[in-house]
């Protein structure tokens, strides 16, 4: 059957599974939006933003783990997704992103809306492609989604000229197996690294688990759990790693890192094996790495072989998927209690717990840390969570305790303040029977404040909680802490947030004190025909603690007073 390189896009999407996709139109994609009226079954989105596009089908790859697709034109269009893209290159979500190019024989010549986004997005993609001839295009749009979902899973993008969309050939959808020179993915560990794992692990009287995003990604949490179960050593948690293990859980300790629970923190530097899952040892986890959990040896099990000893040198890398691995480990394992450890670390906890803020009374003043804790009880911990960037997101972290992956979808790597609210409606979309709520700042969320239309217009019904506390929060909290309080450009001036939404024709609350959040919430929740928006004026001044300052040493966190006489 002779096709269009436009509709050959549509018909290997349809192959690929795709149903929904993310976009904005423009000149060099335009063949491409007029193909797509032949192909009903592929719901498309208009988002305001390109960015808003990328964070959309983000939001719905970590919702479903399946890839998400966004569209956009050349130049501008393409730029536009620059943000969104590295986003899911840090945080290794798998996205399709198809630009259209001006065509072939303008290239090179500073045409209309001319930008060489391979170029530009080279060193933030897993992989990208300039198609050239219509004859590679289906071929190339299977190779793409083969690369973002295999392995560690990342963003392609796939530029297509104009006249190749134009250009017409036989379609042939190529179903061979894909095979690619020097991209193998790994699966199961070595008999040697099981071995010399076991070994470690028996040995050791201190260990601990930490957690990170590999365990969501690689669908390893009930291996995980096997595995806790079986040899009873704690976990710590990364914040992307949030849901890999139930919170609540006994073994499960929390998270780790800057804004990580001290006791936490306190448990790293002291253990005598660290077992690595699937985490990459950023450094918001690791603190200053010279004094790094000195006394552990160390197991890293990764999917991607360049992650093993690139920040933090280890005893065992183990090149594998996590699940294949536990599921190799688990049967062999010892099981063995650990009680001197356990109640060691129970008492480093009964002291933060002292310190923790939702302990106290808020003494008539709303403090975000009670607003998203009031919100876990009220959704019964079963909500997916969208957050934004700062410490709205940090006390996210902290006090919504999640049970199972990827109902915490957040920018943990690039920290993209913007994300929250488009990436909670490619959220919602992609699991519509979900309460799904985005966190967000009144900083980040004006970011992309443009994508309340698209959710109105999508009829997602998101519950959206702004947390306004009049500043951009966690940059004044560094200048309070290393800036002698000169708060320089976080001021922030906002819109009234409930008119706003009235001109979107989306419901409202405003919240200014605690009684009032349980009516807000429930408002929220019985609101089921699109978005519906809460404004949490909250306190200005409150901090994110505890903290490591950055570069710091892990255990030495700037922690919240014992009682700290404005908050009793
Ligand atoms: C795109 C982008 N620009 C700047 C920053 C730096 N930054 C990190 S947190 C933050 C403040 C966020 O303020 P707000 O959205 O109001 O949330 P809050 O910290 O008050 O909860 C800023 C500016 C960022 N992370 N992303």
């Amino acid at each position: 059957m002779k096709l269009k390189g436009a509709e050959i896009i549509w018909e290997c999407l349809l192959r690929e599974g795709v149903n929904l996709v993310f976009g904005y139109p423009g000149g060099a994609i335009l063949p491409t939006y007029d193909a797509m009226t032949k192909y009903p079954q592929i719901h498309h989105v208009l988002t305001r933003h390109e960015q808003g596009a990328t964070h959309m089908a983000d939001g719905y790859a970590r919702a479903t783990g399946k890839v998400g697709v966004a569209i956009a034109t050349s130049g501008p269009g393409a730029t536009n997704m620059v943000t969104g893209i590295a986003t899911a290159m840090m945080d290794s979500s798998p996205i399709v992103c198809i630009t259209g190019q001006v065509a072939s024989s303008y290239i090179g010549t500073d045409a209309f809306q001319e930008t060489d986004i391979s170029g530009v997005t080279l060193p933030i993609t897993k992989h990208n492609y300039l198609v050239t001839d219509v004859e590679d295009l289906a071929y190339t749009i299977r190779e793409a989604f083969h690369i973002a979902r295999t392995g560690r899973p990342g963003p392609v993008l796939i530029d297509i000229p104009k006249d190749i969309q134009n250009a017409e050939t036989e379609f042939v959808y190529p179903d061979e197996p894909i095979v690619l020179p020097g991209y193998r993915p790994a699966s199961a560990a070595t008999e040697a690294d099981i071995e010399h794992a076991l070994d470690l692990i028996h040995a050791a009287r201190k260990p601990l688990i930490l957690a990170g995003h590999g365990v969501v990604m690689s669908g390893a949490a009930n291996e995980l759990m096997a595995f806790v179960e079986k040899t009873q050593i704690p976990v710590a948690l990364t914040l992307l790693g949030k849901g890999g293990m139930p919170e609540g859980h006994p073994m499960v300790l929390g998270m780790m890192g800057m804004h990580g629970e001290a006791y936490v923190n306190q448990a790293i530097q002291e253990a005598d094996l660290l077992l690595a899952f699937g985490m990459r040892f950023d450094d918001r986890v690791t603190g200053n790495l010279a004094t790094y959990a000195p006394h552990s040896r160390k197991i890293h099990v990764d999917i991607d072989p360049s992650e093993i000893n690139k920040n933090v040198r280890v005893d065992l890398g183990i090149v594998g998927d996590l699940r294949t691995v536990l599921s190799q480990l688990t049967p062999r394992v010892h099981s063995k209690q650990h009680p001197e450890w356990m109640a060691q670390i129970r008492d480093w906890q009964d002291d933060s717990f002292k310190r923790d803020i939702v302990n106290r009374d808020a003494g008539g003043k709303l403090f975000a840390a009670h607003v998203i804790r009031d919100l876990w009880e009220y959704t019964g911990g079963n909500a997916t969570v969208v957050t934004d960037v700062g410490q709205h997101q940090m006390w996210e972290a902290q006090y919504y305790p999640h049970k199972r992956p990827y109902t915490l979808i957040t920018s943990g790597g690039l920290g993209t303040m913007g994300f929250g609210l488009p990436a909670s409606i490619g959220a919602k979309l992609a699991r519509p029977d979900e309460e799904v709520w985005a966190i967000v700042g009144d900083g980040g969320f004006q970011m992309t404040i443009a994508e309340l239309a698209t959710a109105v217009q999508e009829k997602a019904a998101v519950n959206i909680a702004i947390i306004n506390n009049g500043y951009l929060g966690m940059v004044r909290q560094w200048q309070e802490f290393f800036y002698e309080e000169r708060y320089n450009a976080t001021p922030m001036f906002s819109p009234d947030f409930c008119k706003l939404a009235e001109a979107y024709g989306i419901p409202s609350r405003r919240v200014t004190s605690r009684d009032q959040i349980k009516d807000a919430v429930e408002a929220a929740r019985a609101y089921n025909s699109g978005p519906f928006l809460i404004e949490f004026v909250v306190e200005k001044h409150d901090i994110v603690y505890p903290m490591v300052p950055a570069g710091a040493d892990l255990h030495n966190m700037i922690r919240r007073p014992v009682a700290a006489p404005d908050m009793v």
